[in-house]
């Protein structure tokens, strides 16, 4: 007790000192950015000791390396994360209550850090948190987007998009390392001079590395994020200037600095293509730079390379890493091609994330040979070297005029995994059916889980008490510790406690929604929630579409006993992703209407909220009742967001896609409300012709929603604003939504049921929560380290 009134008191000072000395600034007058500031630095000073210690002990031990290089690291709030990670709640509210300040008001003052568009970006993080957890030497490798993915807000109930400005401000959270800059070539052309060949690049860029730490769990290890950012070799043209051209004087700097400006530029021009491939190189080609570097202050024989560095490329992002890394080992380090080749092969692996053939990364080889001539000479000779020893030409990585950057990926990884265990098998039955037959232990499974720190302890604070005060806290760090909860779920005074834990978060996001949109929803009512990027495999069009058929329903009926609901929707949909961008217009349309009904408002209401980001999923995850996962099956690679609802207690509707087979194995299958067909179903559904007018013929319901589409119900003022969706779903319908509609709305149906039984409702929700352990993040990186990289935790 003494010594937690003591540190306490250090934690007050400390604060006091970075108000004062690190803000300037006299607490008299300190706003809450002030505050926002001196708490970060106090808190980072904590992270900092660990983060010092770790590196060294990393030295000290020289054990395996692992290198995380991805595109996205949806790492939101850090503030928060840290002050949870460090176990210092009570310390740090104490301390600012002692001065008068809401410790809520100053977390939420933080800017979320968008550096990410959905998954990919978020598993990047949780994995960041798991590997310092588990005290495994890491570093994940990113670019330091300054404008990130860009910021939701609604016109009319359209999309519109800005860029987010979350650099605005100070961020306290990163290191600049000026000392660390790396000139990245593009464009030129190659020689042979003196026996070698020697790449001459055009053009360089600079990338210069911003350093955040990432603290694990109890401040017991602490591994480093390095993003790049885009800066130029000659920042300034003093002559340009002098002449009075004061723009071109600073246009080096200006164009160095779009590599690293967003995430995800607009590619469907040219310009836009070639930036992108340009910040997949950059961030690669730094990447393996300092991976070398930092390789050889310890060690000068590079044989040793595969057993001392593993290197994870989070999609085909990245892949140029492999080419690269070759290309310095046999261009600049004078190994054989062959021997480069082979040290490479076994450093370097390989995640797939998505099987949707858009989505598998190809290049034009005139783009890809201009900007990266040598590169592609290079890869010429992986091909041969992969076609010599297994004659397949099919399995190339540079065919019909493209670079594949999934079969590059392929060929070059010791390791390839997927990310739940239906993707996986999809993947060695589709994608790679021929490259699997050839290397058939090359691909893993991998199945994905997510950070319970941030999942569960920092965004359900009382569920996390109720937890540590029903079985301790051990879960926190080892999640399958849940299941422990299983004989309290039989007690009917801890099942009430467990309900009014839910209850007081959809209270709390109640109060949030009207405070920032000036909608009341309904407290009462079953909170039934799908937030995701919006895309046409996940489907929002088949909820949406029996929302309508629901509504429809209720007026027909007005005094029947509904189960009251509220459907929340949130998801950012692609800039140039018209159908999905059509998609949110018509759910805010669908909203406008349906909540102003007074026949059926009080059953029945819509929001679609704006700027989905990790911030906002901490609100809306505690509180949901219902989690909806109804993806075409067969195109969900894995999902996270449904293993954190099921995590939070709330029960899924859901296809058997992706990681939701394995949820419903978890929690058990009358834990799950199921739907739809199977992927191997959907494959053959899609071979009739008329799949989707035999759907909507079947079922008056799906023809009468549709119909409203057409008929203008929605959208008044521009009748014909929703026939396009209507045809499509009608004439075409690839993702099978009239396929699949009759059994999703029998489905719905079955969770109305169960939630008016309420306490059958509370067991079921609980018992999703007490299954849920083995989604933790931490699973799923012990099984990296065990089967793919080799690696080791440091932590005694
Ligand atoms: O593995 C993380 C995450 C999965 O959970 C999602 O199912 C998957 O869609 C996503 N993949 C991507 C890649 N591109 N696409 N589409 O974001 O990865």
């Amino acid at each position: 007790m003494a010594r937690s009134v003591q540190t306490s008191s250090n934690f007050r000072d400390a604060l006091l000192r970075h108000l004062t000395y690190t803000m300037g600034k006299d607490p008299e007058h300190a706003q809450p950015f002030d505050w926002r500031m001196a708490l970060s630095h106090a808190i980072r000073d904590r992270i900092v000791d660990t983060w010092v210690a770790s590196t060294r002990k990393t030295y000290e031990q020289d054990g395996k390396r692992v290198y995380y290089l991805s595109m996205e690291f949806l790492i939101g709030r850090l503030l928060e994360d840290g002050i949870f990670n460090l176990d210092m709640v009570e310390e740090a509210k104490e301390a600012l209550e002692s001065f008068g300040m809401d410790m809520r008001t100053i977390l939420d003052d933080e800017p979320d850090a968008a550096l990410g568009n959905g998954g990919l970006g978020r598993l990047a993080a949780c994995f960041l948190d798991s590997l310092s957890t588990i005290g495994c030497p890491a570093y994940g490798y990113g670019i330091r987007y300054e404008n990130g993915l860009f910021k939701q807000s609604f016109v009319d109930g359209c999309q519109v998009e800005s860029p987010e400005t979350w650099l605005q401000e100070p961020h306290p959270w990163e290191f600049e390392r000026p000392e660390v800059r790396i000139n990245i070539g593009f464009g030129g052309d190659v020689h042979f001079e003196n026996g070698k060949t020697v790449w001459r690049p055009a053009e360089m860029i600079q990338a210069e590395a911003f350093d955040t730490p990432i603290v694990g769990w109890q401040g017991r290890w602490a591994n480093t994020l390095r993003l790049w950012a885009g800066r130029a070799v000659d920042p300034f043209d003093l002559d340009l200037f002098n002449s009075g051209d004061f723009a071109a004087a600073s246009e080096h700097e200006a164009l160095a600095r779009t590599i690293s400006r967003v995430l995800y530029p607009e590619d469907s021009n040219e310009a836009g293509k070639e930036l992108r491939l340009k910040q997949e190189y950059f961030f690669s080609a730094a990447s393996i730079r300092d991976i070398l570097r930092r390789f050889d202050s310890q060690h000068n024989d590079l044989k040793l390379l595969p057993e001392k560095i593993a290197i994870q490329l989070n999609d085909t992002h990245p892949a140029i890493a492999g080419p690269e890394l070759l290309r310095i080992l046999h261009d600049e380090r004078g190994l054989s091609f062959e021997e480069a080749l082979h040290i490479t092969h076994h450093c370097m692996n390989y995640t797939n994330h998505t099987l949707l053939p858009e989505a598998l990364e190809r290049w034009d080889e005139r783009l890809f040979g201009r900007l990266l001539p040598r590169h592609l000479d290079i890869i010429n000779r992986i091909d041969d070297a992969h076609y010599k020893a297994n004659p397949h030409r099919t399995l190339s990585a540079r065919s019909d005029g493209q670079v594949k950057m999934g079969e590059l990926s392929f060929i070059m990884a010791n390791r390839v995994n997927g990310v739940s265990a239906l993707h996986t098998d999809l993947m060695k039955q589709t994608v790679f059916k021929e490259l699997n037959a050839l290397h058939p232990d090359r691909i893993v499974n991998e199945t994905n889980g997510v950070t319970p720190r941030r999942w569960l302890h920092s965004c359900n604070p009382a569920l996390s008490g109720l937890i540590t005060e029903t079985i301790g806290e051990d879960w926190i760090a080892d999640l399958e510790q849940l299941e422990k909860l299983e004989p309290s779920i039989e007690d009917q005074g801890w099942l009430d406690r467990f309900t009014d834990v839910k209850n007081a978060n959809k209270a709390a996001l109640c109060d949030y929604v009207a405070g920032v949109h000036g909608v009341n929803l309904n407290p009462e009512a079953m909170f039934d929630i799908q937030i995701k990027r919006m895309h046409e495999y996940k489907r929002q069009h088949l909820n949406i579409l029996e929302t309508i058929a629901h509504w429809q329903e209720i007026r027909d009926n007005p005094t029947a006993d509904w189960v009251p609901r509220v459907k929340i929707f949130a998801g950012k949909a692609a800039q140039g992703y018209h159908f999905a961008k059509d998609i949110i217009h018509l759910i805010n349309d669908v909203a406008k209407l349906v909540n102003a009904d007074a026949a059926t408002r009080d059953v029945l209401q819509v929001i679609f909220l704006p700027n989905y980001n990790v911030s906002l999923a901490e609100r809306l995850v505690p509180a949901a009742d219902l989690s909806e996962q109804i993806s075409t099956a067969g195109k969900e690679a894995s999902g996270t967001g449904n293993m954190k609802f099921a995590l939070n207690g709330a029960p899924t509707i859901g296809t058997l896609d992706g990681a939701n087979v394995e949820i419903r194995d978890h929690v058990g299958k009358e834990n799950f409300f199921l739907f739809g067909m199977l992927a191997d179903e959907v494959m053959q559904r899609r071979m009739m012709h008329d799949h989707a007018q035999q759907a909507i013929n079947a079922d008056p319901r799906l023809g009468r929603a549709l119909e409203a589409l057409r008929d203008g119900t929605f959208s008044p003022e521009d009748p014909g604003r929703y026939t396009h969706i209507a045809d499509n779903l009608t004439w075409s319908d690839y993702f099978l939504v009239c396929s699949d509609f009759t059994d999703y709305w029998r489905a719905q149906r079955e969770v109305d049921k169960a939630y008016q039984d309420r306490k059958a409702w509370a067991k079921m929700a609980a018992l999703n929560t007490a299954r849920s352990g083995w989604f933790s993040s931490d699973r799923t990186i012990h099984g990296y380290m065990c089967d793919i990289w080799g690696a080791k935790s440091l932590i005694p």
